[in-house]
């Protein structure tokens, strides 16, 4: 598929892609899903991956689904429209490494919600994050009144969804919505920084641990102990990540992470 809004590229394991239609404020469209659902069924699934970065081009970040196609959808086409959303941002966040969001402007409506399916978000001092759906007779389509009162809590989140209200950069922090706030010119570089950091970890230990966190918050303490104690006991035994992680720390040297 030749790409025209997603801009992939892949650096020693960091698929960093960016979303570039910024004369719409990259609006989410039709083609945007078409290029997102290619692109996690195939850059996204190379080997060698150990973590991808989403940013956007320009001044926005992602200012919300596309209002210009979205205002003729009938009620059939408005539900499937955010049903495909839905299924591409869960598959976003099923990828077995972390995604990072790296919001360098307008994270609003579609935006945010994109930016809330990816592990964590890293954000510009410059970065503008709402849910104004309500101000169009809307309200969030791509599961964004589910995840966001889970990653803010209750009142926070419908604080947000009722008013329509634009918070900056420092408000979203202090709500927990983003990780970190940094200087504009330092947001790629510490995007990568955490990317690098992640990618020269255990491949397969940083998988499990998205899998167990994400997983574990669905289950009982119980549950999500025994499936920890599987996945743990998992890494151990001759030839696995875990005897050469942990002989590689005996032996004082960089751990060569096996394929399993
Ligand atoms: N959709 C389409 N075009 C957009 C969008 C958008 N969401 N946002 C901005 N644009 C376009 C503008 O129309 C404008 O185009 P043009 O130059 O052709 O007039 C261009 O981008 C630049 O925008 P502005 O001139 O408005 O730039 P400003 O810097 O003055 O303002 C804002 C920036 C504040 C971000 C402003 O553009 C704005 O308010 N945008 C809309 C934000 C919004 O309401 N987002 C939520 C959309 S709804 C949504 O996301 C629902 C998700 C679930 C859908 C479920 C499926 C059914």
């Amino acid at each position: 598929m030749e790409y025209q809004i997603l801009k992939p590229a892949l650096n020693e394991g960091v698929l960093m892609v960016t979303i570039s239609r910024p004369a719409a404020l990259n609006a989410l469209n039709s083609r945007f899903f078409g290029e997102m659902e290619h692109l996690l069924e195939n850059e996204a699934k190379g080997p060698g991956i150990r973590a991808l970065i989403l940013t956007g081009e320009g001044k926005a970040f992602v200012a919300g689904a596309d209002i210009a196609e979205m205002v003729h959808m009938s009620t059939t086409e408005g539900e499937a429209f955010g049903k495909r959303g839905q299924a591409v941002f869960a598959a976003l966040e099923e990828l077995p490494y972390p995604v990072i969001a790296a919001i360098n402007g307008f994270a609003l409506g579609g935006g945010l919600e994109l930016a809330m399916a990816c592990d964590f978000r890293i954000a510009s001092e410059k970065a503008k994050f709402g849910q104004p759906e309500v101000n169009l007779g809307l309200t969030p389509g791509y599961a964004g009144t589910q995840r966001l009162p889970r990653l803010i809590g209750l009142a926070d989140a419908l604080l947000l969804l009722t008013t329509g209200e634009m918070i900056d950069a420092a408000e979203a922090l202090r709500l927990k919505l983003v990780q970190k706030v940094v200087a504009p010119e330092q947001l790629m570089d510490e995007a990568l920084r955490i990317a690098n950091l992640i990618a020269i970890k255990g491949p397969l230990a940083v998988s499990k641990v998205k899998m167990l966190v994400r997983k574990g918050l669905t289950m009982s303490m119980e549950e999500g102990s025994a499936l920890e104690a599987r996945h743990f006991g998992s890494l151990f035994g001759p030839g696995s990540q875990g005897e050469e992680g942990m002989k590689a720390f005996l032996e004082k040297r960089k751990p060569e992470w096996p394929a399993k």
